[in-house]
Parts: C-alpha cells; structure tokens; sequence
C-alpha cells in the first residue's frame, strides 16, 4: 500500500496532463497545471511544503465536481449563480495543503515529554498571562456562564494559536476548495473530501449571514479559523458573539474566541461541578491486569475500585463517586507515564482527540496560573 501509493499518484499525474485543459469535464482528481504541460522527469528535491498563501491560478468553475456543488449551493441555499462563479473564479489551489493533509509517514515514537516541553515553555506562559489581564473580566464571565474555568481557556487558546499569534496564513476557501476536491489518495478519500464539501458550503453561509468577504478569511492549512481554530462548521454551531458586537469573530475578538471555546467545552461535556485536578498521576502493576481499561474510548467509565482491582493505583485517594478513565502517555524510549482522568479532560479531548493536546492544555493553563499568582 505504501508502495502503491505514490505510484498510482504518480501515474494519475500522467495521464491527466494536458487532458486538464482540453477535457474540463474530466472529473479531477488532481489540480490541472495551467500552462504548464510539462512533465516531470526526475522526482523533486525532498523539501519539506512551505506554507503557500499565494496558490496556483486554475479554473476551478471548469471542474465538473464543482459545479455540481455551486449548482447544490443555488438550488439548496438560494446563492446567485453568476455571483458564485465570479467568486469561485477567484479561488486557488493550494498544493502545500495537499501536502500537509497527507498522513504523516511513520517517524519517531510518541513522546509526551518532547511534545510538553514545546508547549510549555516561557514565550507562551508570558504571553498567556498577559492574555489573562488583558482579558480578565471577560474570562471571568465566560467561567461563570459556562463553567470552564479562565485556566482551561487560557491554556487553549495559548496552545491552538498562541492567543491568535498563529492562526494560519491560507486563505480558507483556497484551503478548502482544494481539499474538498482535488483530496490526495488516501484510503479514507471519499469521506474527506465530503466533509471538506461540506465546510466549504459552511464557509459561504457564514460568510453571507455575518457579511464578510469569503475571500478575507484566513486560517490554517484544512481552514480552521481565528485564535480558536474552529472549523466554518463549528463557528456556525458553537460561536459565541461574546463581544455583543452583532458578529462572531474568532479571527480579531478575543472576547468571541473566549466565550466560544467556553461554549464549546461546555457543550462536550465540561461538567462545572468537577473542580481539578482534572488529571492525577498513577502507578501500575506489573500485572497488566489494567491494560484493557486502556482505549476504553475518550470517557470516564472507572470507579476507582475498579481502578484499584485492575491494579491503578494513586498517591491521592479518589473520590468514590467520581469516574475516571486510564490514560498513557508515551515517552519515546522513556517508560510511559500513567494518569487517570476525569470527564473534563475527556471534554478536552473534543476539541482535538488526543491525549497529549488535553494534557498540555491543563499545563499550559496551570503554569501561566501559578505565573500570574507568583
Ligand atoms: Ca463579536
């Protein structure tokens, strides 16, 4: 399959070379190079994808693919047919994000303490409390409206974005053009492409019922959008306009993005009544009796009696109504590190499905906490 791969891709590329002009029609699969039909002979440098917000000229509105979504897009949602093509005329492919799409070959171990030490780290816990005062009353409100603590928020945003300093500089509808159709060869294409399709059509509701130019958005590589990352869909279903401007926008109101990660937890599942720690260090027995609490899917399911029976223990005693779920972390060659864990980091995990992301959002949010007390 590895193998096969980047040949069939390869292959692809070969033939569809100048049928892309000659035969619009041809459902592509793959972006036409205008103008340029020249093949290629030797495989490129190894380079790693520069981020590319300039993009490649192609006629997307030739596309059969989309015109089939801009005529979804008349007939479901009303849009103006000449307006959409003019607008669509304007859309870039980006390689660059085809590129990065594309699952990571295999490399290194996971390793927490690696991943940890680049999040949690003295650039960000200052800009994190400088966050903090700036918005203080604000997160003080998003906390008790929605019961995330300003912590959890401050630890989020400082880990997606920086606090906005890093918020992707691709164009969201060039991101996701591409990627809604010209997805690369992966195994779980069709359903990609779908869900691109489908926040591509959320980008053009959002951007028609806020009155933003499509084109202004910018976000990351799959067009996750402003300090929170949140995707068009998302900004549509969980955005809070917490500034009470009239709009929602994640990419210039620290109040919006602040009351929409708030909302966002709130709604998978942040549970107010668990005050931390949302994460406690555990051992093991040697037994591995505990190994098929592991996996258990992103909840917390475990008493800790049945913890305690598969052989997790704590240096802390649990309280006996609360439920947790068995967490590893891994260290690379380094033994892997054990914690339980309550439903609000599960809640976490909603946000991006990964252990180390929810743990790194505690820290983060700990560390510029104790910064700001200290
Ligand atoms: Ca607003």
């Amino acid at each position: 399959m590895k193998l096969l791969a980047p040949l069939c891709l390869a292959l692809f590329v070969i033939s569809t070379i100048g049928e892309a002009q000659a035969a619009p029609k041809h459902k592509p699969a793959h972006a036409p190079k205008a103008g340029k039909a020249k093949p290629r002979k030797a495989a490129p440098p190894p380079r790693k994808p520069a981020i590319d917000v300039e993009g490649e000229q192609v006629n997307f509105n030739e596309w059969q693919a989309v015109r089939e979504f801009e005529d979804d897009m008349v007939a479901k949602h009303g849009f103006d047919r000449a307006a959409l093509e003019g607008l669509v005329g304007q859309v870039r492919y980006v390689e660059s994000a085809v590129n990065l799409i594309k699952p990571a070959p295999p490399g290194k171990p996971k390793n927490w303490q690696a991943y940890r030490a680049r999040f949690i780290e003295p650039i960000r816990i200052r800009a994190g409390v400088r966050f903090w005062d700036e918005n203080a009353a604000t997160l003080a409100r998003a906390e008790s409206q929605y019961g995330v603590p300003a912590e959890i928020i401050v630890g989020l945003l400082g880990i997606e974005t920086l606090y906005g300093r890093d918020t992707g500089r691709f164009r969201v509808l060039d991101a996701l053009t591409t990627l809604a159709f010209a997805y690369p060869e992966t195994p779980n294409r069709a359903d990609r492409m779908a869900f691109f399709r489908s926040e591509l059509e959320n980008t053009l509701l959002l951007a028609r019922d806020t009155g933003i130019d499509p084109l202004t958005l910018t976000g990351s590589f799959a067009g996750a959008v402003g300090m929170t990352q949140f995707m068009p869909g998302n900004i549509l279903k969980y955005g809070v306009d917490f500034d009470g401007d009239g709009r929602i926008d994640l990419s210039n109101s620290a109040a919006d993005a602040i009351g929409s990660v708030a909302n966002y937890l709130s709604r998978f599942g942040w549970n107010r009544k668990l005050a931390g720690p949302w994460a406690i260090p555990a051992e093991v027995s040697p037994s591995r009796a505990w190994e098929g609490l592991l996996g258990g899917g992103l909840s917390a399911r475990y008493r800790p009696d049945e913890l305690q029976a598969a052989g997790v223990t704590t240096q802390v005693t649990l309280p006996s109504d609360r439920l947790y779920g068995l967490v590893d972390l891994q260290n690379g060659a380094e033994p892997t590190e054990y914690w339980v864990a309550d439903d609000n980091f599960f809640a976490i995990t909603n946000y991006n499905r990964s252990y180390f992301y929810a743990m790194s959002v505690i820290d983060l949010g700990q560390a510029i906490k104790l910064s700001r007390g200290a």
